[in-house]
């Protein structure tokens, strides 16, 4: 059980394009483990490795609802080979980016191939929540946050307000 710390916006490390793993093994898989720990903890429905620093194409997701079994999901290397011409509606967070929510227009459908815990290649053909977040997610191995699919004007107030939160939060012992 290992929670990780988060990376939060504005952080540069969140626009680092993660790369592919050569392999799935016990490391991996404790690494997937520890991912899973920090979403559940933070709460999240979603997380992307390089949210706790680790620039691998690597993602973890569980939808179920507080009282559910837990359903936990892991993509490794995921591609998206298709999306459906419908688009879809939801207002989206990210634990990058805390408190600040937004709506985020995407397809309504994708098609998703990706090794999963043991290493075999799988494809999943999602919608609604699980296409929204596995592109969330996609786009967080890509450097892409959400706040870059709403309006510049919208992006960079929130982009100010977490610059001015960060120097808040900067150590103080340089400061006069
Ligand atoms: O916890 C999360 N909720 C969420 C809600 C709507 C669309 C996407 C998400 S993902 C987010 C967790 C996160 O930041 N993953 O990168
Ligand atoms: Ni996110």
């Amino acid at each position: 059980m290992t929670i990780k710390p988060l990376i939060i916006l504005p952080d540069p490390v969140l626009r680092q394009v993660s790369k592919p793993l050569e392999r799935v093994d016990d490391a991996t898989r404790k690494f997937a483990d520890d991912m899973l720990d920090t979403m559940y903890d933070a709460p999240g429905i979603g997380l992307a490795a390089i949210q706790i620093g680790e620039p691998l194409r690597m993602l973890v997701i569980d939808l179920a609802k507080e009282g559910e079994d837990k359903a936990p999901h892991v993509f490794i290397n995921p591609q998206i080979v298709a999306s459906g011409d419908d688009i879809s509606v939801y207002e989206e967070g990210c634990l990058s980016i805390p408190d600040y929510y937004a709506e985020v227009e995407r397809p309504e459908t994708v098609t998703v191939t990706y090794l999963d815990r043991d290493g075999k290649a799988q494809e999943m053909v999602a919608d609604g929540l699980m296409a929204t977040c596995l592109q969330h997610e996609i786009d967080h191995l890509n450097g892409v946050l959400f706040i870059d699919h709403i309006s510049k004007l919208k992006r960079d107030m929130v982009v100010r307000k977490f610059k001015k939160l960060a120097r808040e939060k900067a150590p103080q012992r340089l400061v006069g």
